[in-house]
């Protein structure tokens, strides 16, 4: 692990602020703040959430274990020596865990996936330069690629509030989103480093290739489940082709989440409560703990698995789906003792892709393109999964009580 983030000169007098006694401090400690982002002064008071929102359980509060799937993908992902296995058994064995998925993603929208084929020492240098970028960087290189929060597709760097149009309930966190697509990436690099850091670069293209490649197995497994005809496959078949969807560089997105150390965890949260408006969410997570989910209601903590990947349903999946796999409510949830590191990888369809439930008798949703439905999301706070609702066709009776 990297420096401490005592020693990160943003989040020290923010850690400090939730203790201080007097008025004055308060606004000693603002303005020092202010200083270091070089934005306009900052209430640290907006850190603090509205009590409904708060986390009444802790980073490490696990559930049972057993609960939330896990499941091994290896009979996708890896070839079995000569002889080892026949087609058959293969081919058994797969649909097996396609089974076991698909089942995830309807009772869960959330498993965790082992043998995934992402290597290990590639997950380990990519969580190297991820801590070096958060840890060590001082934070007027690190806004060389502040965020502009009012883009419709913003990338980069966030700090807090910083980056972001957020004016309350301020998540305690540092992100860096960076565009899949190789070129677009290394224009970030080349912004925050005068040598352009060659190795960050190769290592999150040669990350984002991998996490790319399981995300699309694992959308073709999904898919594949779904009870389609022959003209929604060929439906879906076209998408991919049309749409880059079956290319890991088309429009995804690679993120990464620092969450520092606070002292006062219960009051804040590190990502409130969301569900990701994208197909498919690959997310790997250091071992701290902090992802916690809502399952029917009652949110839970998601235990860390070394070498395990989460795979979580995204709002466009849900559609295309027409509501057979869900996406779900997640937040990330801080700690006073150790900062926490999360990266993934969203996979997005093209820009102009129509999003509409692959099986066309009563879909449940209007269709809308990835363009439309991204937008929107960035233009309101993302609640709960407030922005999916605006596209549901609502029935009349529905509709009525919703209006109530
Ligand atoms: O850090 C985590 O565990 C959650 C990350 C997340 O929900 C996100 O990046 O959208």
């Amino acid at each position: 692990m990297g420096a401490l983030a005592q020693d990160n000169p943003i989040w020290p007098s923010l850690a400090s602020f939730l203790s201080l006694p007097s008025a004055s401090s308060r606004s000693a400690l603002n303005a020092a703040f202010a200083a270091l982002l070089q934005t306009s002064a900052p209430n640290l008071k907006d850190y603090v959430w509205t009590e409904r929102e708060r986390p009444l359980i802790a980073h490490n509060q696990f559930g049972d274990d057993e609960m939330i799937p896990v499941i091994d993908m290896g009979a996708f992902t890896f070839v079995p020596a000569d002889g080892a296995m026949s087609a058959l058994e293969r081919q058994k064995a797969q649909r097996s865990v396609a089974t076991q998925m698909a089942k995830a993603s309807q009772e869960w929208g959330f498993f965790q996936v082992t043998n995934h084929g992402v290597p290990e020492d590639l997950i380990k240098e990519m969580e190297r330069h991820a801590r070096d970028f958060f840890e060590l960087l001082k934070p007027e290189e690190k806004r060389r690629i502040l965020r502009d929060g009012n883009a419709g597709k913003p990338m980069g760097y966030a700090c807090g509030g910083a980056g972001t149009r957020l004016k309350s309930d301020i998540p305690w966190i540092e992100s860096l989103h960076l565009p899949s697509m190789a070129e677009e990436m290394d224009g970030y690099a080349w912004k925050v480093w005068q040598d352009g850091n060659k190795d960050f670069r190769r290592v999150v293209k040669e990350f984002s290739r991998a996490m790319g490649r399981v995300s699309m197995k694992l959308i073709e497994v999904l898919v594949g489940e779904l009870a389609l005809g022959q003209k929604e496959k060929d439906g879906m078949m076209r998408c991919k082709v049309e749409d880059g969807v079956g290319s890991w560089s088309s429009n995804s997105v690679v993120r990464f989440n620092y969450y520092p150390p606070c002292p006062q965890p219960a009051l804040t949260l590190g990502l409130g409560a969301h569900s990701d408006p994208h197909l498919l969410t690959l997310l790997h997570q250091d071992l701290v703990g902090g992802l916690q989910i809502c399952k029917d209601g009652l949110w839970m903590a998601i235990r860390p698995k070394p070498n395990a990947l989460v795979v979580n349903i995204g709002d466009a999946l849900q559609v295309w789906s027409n509501d057979v796999y869900k996406s779900v409510e997640h937040r990330a949830v801080c700690n006073s003792v150790k900062p926490r590191l999360s990266m993934g990888f969203f996979l997005n369809p093209l820009d102009e892709t129509i999003i509409t439930p692959l099986k066309s008798s009563s879909p449940l949703y209007k269709p809308f393109t990835w363009k439309e439905y991204r937008e929107c999301m960035y233009a309101h706070r993302p609640r709960g999964k407030s922005n999916l609702l605006q596209f549901k066709l609502l029935n009349d009776q529905q509709n009525k009580s919703n209006i109530m």
